[in-house]
Formats: structure tokens, C-alpha cells, sequence
């Protein structure tokens, strides 16, 4: 199937908000004025969504794609090619819920979104889920109108700057009087100004659309610092740093502490059990792969053992040969979860093949699997 890059957005995307220039944004639905560094927020989102909250299984069954919400480029995460494919974790994510659903993890079309219009384009049901380094937060649960499925990957906010000013044990004190870049729509912006005021630090937030604009501003010398996920920051320096665009170790990211808890995930439309069911367990299922060490590679060997009396009960069920009843349920052919595993891989996989290149590692991290320490847990396929 051709892949093709949804530009719907695009032009959306041309009406750039200025860098920094307005006391007053519009984000995630909510009008934030800031008034000397003290925000006050406005929800002006309905609450719920109903209308737009059943079916997206059916419906992209039907259309034999999967629309699949995006960064706009964000290194190890998102990168957009050329022929309208994309590489990275969330959308390798993108296509293994495609793998799941429609047997193929090429049936995707990729949609670039801003952070700020993400959620609209997603209640609009321009797309049908959202992979985009999304943080699973109360209000974006609750108020903005979404659900949330498994964290893929757990980040928290960090700060980059020049490591001529800055350290890796920097703190508030150290960014006093600085000017600090970053992308509207953001829980980046919020967190920042909460961390700056509590530690008695004076800052200018200037946000831009992308967070490519961004870096463009903090390297043209217009912002001392950016300010993004801690994977973020990590991709853009390495990426720099590997194409020889800057010198190694010229910047640094800091503070060692996270300012925040990111928790990255999938995001749907609220009140869809049915298609929160399915990305749900299409997450799942790389985490449980990962956990019996199966992969790409040796799935076939591994199906054809669970089979057996010595083989794995519980792959088994995943894989649909002993447990066809629970696929059924799911609406999904009963070698869903194989095409996950053998068409795009295990969780340790994906997370190795895109984000190890850049020196983001889940050993002995949050990102590492829970018998390992870490927070990567399935509950049980029966
Ligand atoms: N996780 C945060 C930040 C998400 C975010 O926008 N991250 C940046 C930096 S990695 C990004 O996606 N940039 C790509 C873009 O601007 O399209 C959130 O959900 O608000």
C-alpha cells in the first residue's frame, strides 16, 4: 500500500504564532494570559466529546488506513521521509496499531500536527489516534475530551543551553534573567514557569509554533536556552552533534533532576472502549513480547513452540491460536498481535532501533521492564 504524508495540516501550520511576541497564546483549548509570570487559565472546551467517540474501529477498517496524528518532527520520534513514510518510535507505534487492525504496518498515513492544534485535529477525527510525544495529563484526560493508553516511553522536561554558561547541575538560580524557547500548546511552557517561580528565577518564555523554530531561535543566539522533553533536547544535540552541525558537547542538558513527569503515550477520543481496547493491547502486546524475549526474528519460532505442551500458554492467547475468543472480542483478526511482533517488533525492539542511536538507553531507566526495575508493564493476555 503507498504511503502517503496527510498534509492537511500544512496550513494550519503557515499561520505561525510569533516567537514570543504576545502575552496572550492559545493552547490545548485553553487561553492562557500571562501577566508577569503568573498564569490564568480559561477552559473554553466543551467537556465531553460524544459525538465524536464510537466507531473509529469500524471506521478505519473500512477505509483500509490508519490516520495517524504526528509531531511535525521531533529526532528519534518522528521523522517525516520523503515519500511520506516516517521513522521513529511513535510512528513505528503508528504502524504496528495499522499491523493490528488492517494486517499491514505500511496501511498509514502519517499527519503532521502541531502541538498546539493536536487535540482539535483529533476530536475533529481528522485522524484516529494520536502517537506524538502526547503527556498524559488530568486535564487533557478529563477537560480536553481524551483518553489515554499505555505510556511508550517515560520522559521528563529538561533544559539545554550553551555549555559555556551552562551545567548539567544548573538549576533556577543559574537561568535568572535568561530567555527560554519552546513550542506553544505545550505541558513544556507550563512546567517551566511553575519551576522558574519556585525557585525564585526570573524568565521570558517565548514560544513558537514548531519546536524546529525553536532550535532555530536558540541557535540564531535569539533565546539563551530551549526547554522540551529531555528525549527531545537528547536528539536534537546528538543529531547536531553526529552531522557535524555543532561541536560535541558545546551544549549541555540539565537539570539532573526532571522538571517534570512526561509520561508519553498514545491518545484517542474519549468514551471508544472499543478502539481504546485496541491500541490498548497493540501497546500491550510489544510490552509482553518483550517480556517473553520474543522479537521480529524469532516469532515464528516462538508461535510454533507456544503451540506445544513446553511452549508459552501465554503467547499462545496473544499470538490468537489458543485464545480466539479474546480476539474475536477485540474485532481483530486473530493474528493481530503476530503481525505486531513479526511486521514492526517487540517494545525493547522499536525502543532500541530508534531511540539507542541517539544515546537514549532503557536499561536501568523508567523505560526498562518492570522484572528489570523499570515501569514497562503488561497486565496478563487470558
Ligand atoms: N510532551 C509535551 C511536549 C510535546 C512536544 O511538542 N514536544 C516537542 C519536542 S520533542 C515536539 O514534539 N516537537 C515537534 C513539533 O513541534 O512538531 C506535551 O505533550 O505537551
Amino acid at each position: 500500500m503507498i504511503k502517503r504524508l496527510g498534509f492537511l495540516l500544512v496550513a494550519l501550520a503557515l499561520v505561525a504564532a510569533a516567537c514570543g511576541d504576545s502575552s496572550t497564546e492559545t493552547t490545548e483549548g485553553t487561553t492562557a494570559t500571562t501577566t508577569g509570570g503568573t498564569d490564568t487559565t480559561t477552559a473554553t472546551t466543551t467537556p465531553t466529546d460524544t459525538g465524536q467517540g464510537g466507531g473509529t474501529l469500524a471506521a478505519v477498517k473500512a477505509r483500509g488506513e490508519l490516520n495517524c496524528g504526528v509531531s511535525t518532527g521531533a529526532v528519534a520520534f518522528t521523522e517525516l521521509q520523503p515519500d511520506g513514510s516516517a521513522t521513529g518510535i511513535d510512528a513505528d507505534y503508528c504502524r504496528a496499531l495499522a499491523a493490528a487492525v488492517l494486517g499491514d504496518a505500511n496501511a498509514v498515513v502519517f499527519f503532521p500536527t502541531t502541538a498546539a492544534e493536536r487535540f482539535d485535529v483529533l476530536k475533529a477525527g481528522d485522524v484516529d489516534v494520536l502517537f506524538r510525544n502526547t503527556t498524559w495529563t488530568a486535564s487533557r484526560d478529563t477537560d480536553v475530551g481524551l483518553d489515554f493508553g499505555p505510556t511508550t516511553y517515560f520522559d521528563g522536561q529538561g533544559l539545554m543551553g550553551p555549555a559555556n554558561r551552562f551545567t548539567a547541575t544548573s538549576g533556577p538560580s543559574d537561568v535568572d534573567g535568561a530567555i527560554l524557547c519552546t513550542n506553544a500548546g505545550t505541558t513544556t511552557e507550563k512546567n517551566i514557569r511553575e519551576w522558574a517561580s519556585l525557585g525564585g528565577a526570573s524568565i521570558t518564555l517565548e514560544t513558537v509554533e514548531n519546536f524546529s523554530e525553536a532550535m532555530d531561535a536558540f541557535i540564531a543566539g535569539r533565546c539563551d536556552l530551549v526547554t522540551t522533553d529531555a528525549s527531545g533536547l537528547v536528539g536534537e544535540k546528538i543529531s547536531r552533534e553526529t552531522s557535524g552541525e555543532i561541536d560535541v558537547d558545546s551544549w549541555v542538558v540539565f537539570p539532573q533532576a526532571p522538571i517534570s513527569k512526561e509520561p508519553l503515550g498514545p491518545a484517542y477520543r474519549q468514551n471508544d472502549s472499543e478502539w481504546a481496547d485496541v491500541v490498548d493491547w497493540t501497546v500491550y502486546s510489544t510490552f509482553i513480547a518483550f517480556e517473553k524475549g520474543v522479537n521480529s526474528t524469532n516469532v515464528d519460532a516462538a508461535r510454533a513452540a507456544a503451540g506445544t505442551d513446553a511452549g508459552d500458554p501465554e503467547l499462545g492467547r496473544m499470538f490468537g491460536d489458543s485464545s480466539p475468543e479474546i480476539m474475536a472480542a477485540l474485532n481483530l483478526d486473530s493474528d493481530a498481535f503476530y503481525n505486531v511482533i513479526s511486521q514492526v517488533g517487540s517494545y525493547d525492539e522499536i525502543f532500541d532501533r530508534n531511540l539507542n542511536p541517539v544515546g537514549l538507553f532503557r536499561q536501568g531507566g523508567l523505560n526498562d521492564l518492570w522484572t528489570e526495575g523499570g515501569l514497562i508493564y503488561a497486565p496478563p493476555f487470558r
